[in-house]
């Protein structure tokens, strides 16, 4: 019961947007599903200011099941592989973006709709969870507020 009534003061305590003081969390974004959709993709930039640390986990109320994913190319074919954690070391970017690193959203409880947005919170070895409000953007959107001139898929290459 104690560490209940902690977990709440801390939440009572923390902004729905706080940023946790050592990982800073960037341009979060998903792509829209279609309707019937069982998984979904989020982006985001990472940078992290304090010690070395690791993102572990993540989740959202949209979502029944969130992995952290990487995109590998196995002899010409793309393929997703669920990954530990993601390495962060202080001072260095780490970009989630198609084709590469991301938070898989499984067992998805509704369809992501571009313009809308929903929370999803990043869990990590050493900093406090962050929560932060992800914004959907068109199906096959390359990138944050970016036109959608690319092939939807989870392949496609990050824009500049
Ligand atoms: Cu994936």
């Amino acid at each position: 019961m104690r560490h209940v009534l902690f977990a709440a003061a801390l939440l009572a305590a923390a902004p729905a947007f706080a940023q946790s003081p050592s990982i800073q969390v960037d341009l979060p974004w998903a792509r829209a599903t279609a309707p019937n959709a069982k998984a979904g993709g989020v982006f985001m930039t990472l940078t992290d200011s304090g010690a070395p640390d690791k993102l572990v986990a993540a989740s959202s109320p949209v979502a029944g099941m969130v992995e952290v994913h990487r995109t590998v190319n196995e002899n010409g074919v793309m393929k997703m592989l669920p990954v530990d954690a993601i390495e962060l070391a202080p001072g260095t970017k780490v970009i989630l973006a198609p084709g590469g690193y991301h938070v898989m959203l499984m067992d998805l409880k509704r369809q992501l709709k571009q313009g809308e947005t929903f929370p999803l919170t990043l869990s990590f070895a050493k900093a406090a969870p962050v929560t932060v409000m992800v914004k959907v953007e068109a199906p096959g959107a390359s990138g944050p507020g970016h036109d959608m001139h690319s092939m939807p898929g989870m392949t496609t290459a990050p824009k500049p």
